[in-house]
C-alpha cells in the first residue's frame, strides 16, 4: 500500500516551517506501507504536485492542515482556498482516499470536513493514522477510532494518544534539503501537552492538558541527528518548553551529554525559574527565548488566566538577560478588560524590559474549546453555532483596535524592535535576503538596538 503525506503549508512568514507533524504520522506507519512525504514549499507549481501524484500513484493521501489563517487582525489572510486547490489536484490525478489532519484541522475538524472534499479526517494526534488505514483495508467501521471525522460527524470527543510515538526523519529527503538550504532551521518536540489554561489558547485542546514527556536521551539523540544532517538552528515546538522545569532541565543535560552544539530556541512561560536554570539552558545551547507574556497589566493577566504576574515577567526577563539570551516577548492586546489604563500599564512596563524584541498582536482570535469563546458568546461578540473558521477576533468593548495600535505605534516611536502584527511586509522583504546570505535562526535578534 502506498501512502502520500502532503504538507500543504506554504506560508513563509516569519519563515517556512519544517512539517514536523508528518514525520510523526510517517513514524506511526509500519514497513508494509510505502510512505512518502512531500512539502508544497519545495514545489514551484501545482502542476508539479499533480505529476508527482500520478507517478507515485498512492492508495491513501494524508493532507496536513497547519495554519487556518495568519491570525493578524489588520492584515488577515486565510488559507482555505489554497487547501481546496490541493484537494482538487489530488482528486484530478488520483483515486486515493484523502485523509485530513494537523493542528489547524484539529481546531475546526467539522468545518474543514465540510469545506474540503476529503474522505476522512483525524482530529488530534496523527499517530492514529495507522489505525484508520488498517480499518479501511479490512473494511471495518472506522467510527469507533477516537478522533476520526467523516462528512457526517457533528461533534468529536477523544483522549490524547497514549501509544507509541515515533518520528521518522529523513535527512536525504528533498524537503529536508529545502529547509537546510533556506535558513537551516529544523524542529524538535520534547513533550506534548500544556498544563496551563490561558483563556484564549488552543494548545491544550490540540495536544492535551496533561504533559507527556519524551525521554530526554532520545530527544538529545534526535537533536544530534538533526545537527548531523546539517541543521543550523533547532526550534523546540513544545507549547511551553519550561512548563516543566524538571523535564526541561533533564533535556538540557542530555543535550550536553550528547554534544549537541547547534543553537536552539522555543516558547517559554515568563514564570520565575529555579536558580541557574537559564545558565544550564545556555550551556546546552539555548540562544533564543520567546516569552508568551501577552500583557504587563495584572488585571489583564488575570482575565487571560495567565499563570504569572507582571512581576514574574520582569524577574524572568532579567535572569534570561543575565544568562546572555536573545529575548522576545509576545503581546496580545485588546482582550477582555483592556482599556486605556491597562494598555498604559503594559507600555510603561515595557520600558523596563531592556534589550528585547516585542511582537504585538491586537484583537485576540476566538477559537472553540477556549474560555475566551464563552466570554465572547456571553458578550454577544459571536453567536452560538457561528462558523468562526473565517477568523473572528475578540475586541475589548472599552478600547478599539485602532486606538491600541496607534498608542503602541506612538510609544514605539519608530523603534525597530517593536513589531506590530505578523510583520508580513517587513519579513517578506528582509528575511529571504538574510537567509540567502547564510544567516540562520529566527533572526529577530538583529532588531535589538
Ligand atoms: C511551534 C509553533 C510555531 C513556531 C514554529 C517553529 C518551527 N520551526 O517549527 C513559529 C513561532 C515559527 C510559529 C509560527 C506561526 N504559527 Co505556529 N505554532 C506552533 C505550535 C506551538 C506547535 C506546532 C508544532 O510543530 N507542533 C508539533 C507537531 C508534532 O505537531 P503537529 O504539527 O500538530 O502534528 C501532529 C498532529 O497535528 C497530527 N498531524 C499533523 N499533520 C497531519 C496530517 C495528517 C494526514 C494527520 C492524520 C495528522 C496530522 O499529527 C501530528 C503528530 O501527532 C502550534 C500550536 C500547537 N501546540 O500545536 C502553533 C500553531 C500551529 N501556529 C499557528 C499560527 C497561526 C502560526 C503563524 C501563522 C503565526 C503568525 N501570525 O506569524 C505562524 C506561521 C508560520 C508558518 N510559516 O507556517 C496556529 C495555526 C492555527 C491557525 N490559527 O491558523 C497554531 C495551531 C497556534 C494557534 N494559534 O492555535 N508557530
Ligand atoms: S498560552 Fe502558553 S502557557 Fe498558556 S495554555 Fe497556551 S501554551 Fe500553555
Amino acid at each position: 500500500m502506498k501512502v502520500l503525506l502532503i504538507s500543504a503549508n506554504t506560508l513563509r512568514i516569519p519563515y517556512p516551517v519544517y512539517p514536523l507533524g508528518l514525520d510523526y504520522v510517517a513514524g506511526s506507519l509500519d514497513s508494509r506501507y510505502q510512505t512518502r512525504i512531500v512539502d508544497l514549499n519545495d514545489f514551484t507549481s501545482s502542476d508539479e504536485l499533480g505529476t508527482l501524484i500520478r507517478e507515485f500513484s498512492p492508495d491513501f493521501v494524508g493532507v496536513s492542515i497547519r495554519n487556518i489563517d495568519n491570525t493578524d487582525v489588520i492584515n488577515c489572510r486565510g488559507f482555505l482556498s489554497e487547501y481546496q486547490n490541493v484537494i482538487r489536484q489530488i482528486r484530478i490525478n488520483s483515486a486515493a482516499r484523502i485523509i485530513l489532519g494537523g493542528s489547524g484541522f484539529t481546531i475546526f475538524p467539522v468545518e474543514f470536513m465540510q469545506a474540503l472534499d476529503a474522505d476522512y479526517g483525524i482530529a488530534g494526534e496523527g499517530e492514529r493514522f495507522s489505525l484508520l488505514l488498517e480499518a479501511l483495508e479490512k473494511n471495518e467501521d472506522v467510527k469507533s477510532i477516537p478522533g476520526i471525522v467523516t462528512k457526517e460527524t457533528t461533534s468529536i470527543a477523544y483522549e490524547p494518544w497514549d501509544g507509541a510515538i515515533k518520528r521518522r526523519f529523513d535527512p536525504e529527503s528533498s524537503h529536508t534539503q529545502f529547509y537546510l538550504s533556506y535558513g537551516g532551521m529544523l524542529n524538535l518536540q520534547t513533550k506534548r501537552g500544556c498544563p496551563f489554561h490561558c483563556s484564549y489558547c488552543t494548545y491544550p485542546h490540540i495536544e492535551g492538558s496533561r504533559m507527556r514527556f519524551f525521554p530526554p536521551r532520545e530527544i538529545a539523540l534526535k537533536a544530534r541527528e538533526l545537527q548531523d544532517a546539517g541543521a543550523k538552528y533547532i526550534f523546540i515546538t513544545d507549547s511551553a518548553f519550561n512548563a516543566s522545569y524538571d523535564h526541561s532541565r533533564q533535556v538540557a543535560k542530555a543535550f550536553i551529554e550528547a554534544r549537541v552544539s547547534v543553537p536552539w530556541g522555543g516558547f517559554f512561560v515568563p514564570t520565575v525559574p529555579p536558580a541557574d536554570y537559564y545558565k544550564l539552558m545556555v550551556d546546552a545551547g539555548l540562544s533564543h527565548v520567546e516569552f508568551g507574556t501577552e500583557s504587563l497589566s495584572d488585571t489583564i493577566l488575570t482575565n487571560l488566566h495567565k499563570p504569572f504576574t507582571a512581576r514574574d515577567v520582569f524577574a524572568a526577563h532579567l535572569v534570561a538577560q543575565k544568562a546572555g539570551l536573545h529575548t522576545a516577548h509576545y503581546f496580545l492586546l485588546g482582550g477582555p478588560g483592556e482599556k486605556k489604563q491597562t494598555l498604559q500599564e503594559t507600555l510603561i512596563g515595557l520600558d523596563r524590559l531592556e534589550r528585547a524584541v516585542f511582537f504585538f498582536f491586537c484583537g485576540i482570535r476566538i477559537y472553540p474549546h477556549t474560555a475566551l469563546y464563552d466570554v465572547a458568546l456571553r458578550e454577544g461578540q459571536i453567536t452560538d453555532g457561528q462558523n468562526i473558521l473565517s477568523p473572528v477576533f475578540y475586541r475589548s468593548p472599552h478600547i478599539s483596535v485602532q486606538e491600541i495600535m496607534q498608542t503602541v505605534e506612538n510609544h514605539a516611536n519608530g523603534r525597530l524592535n517593536w513589531l506590530v502584527g505578523a510583520g508580513e511586509a517587513k519579513a517578506t522583504r528582509v528575511l529571504p535576503k538574510l537567509y540567502k546570505r547564510g544567516l540562520t535562526g529566527p533572526l529577530w535578534e538583529y532588531l535589538i538596538q
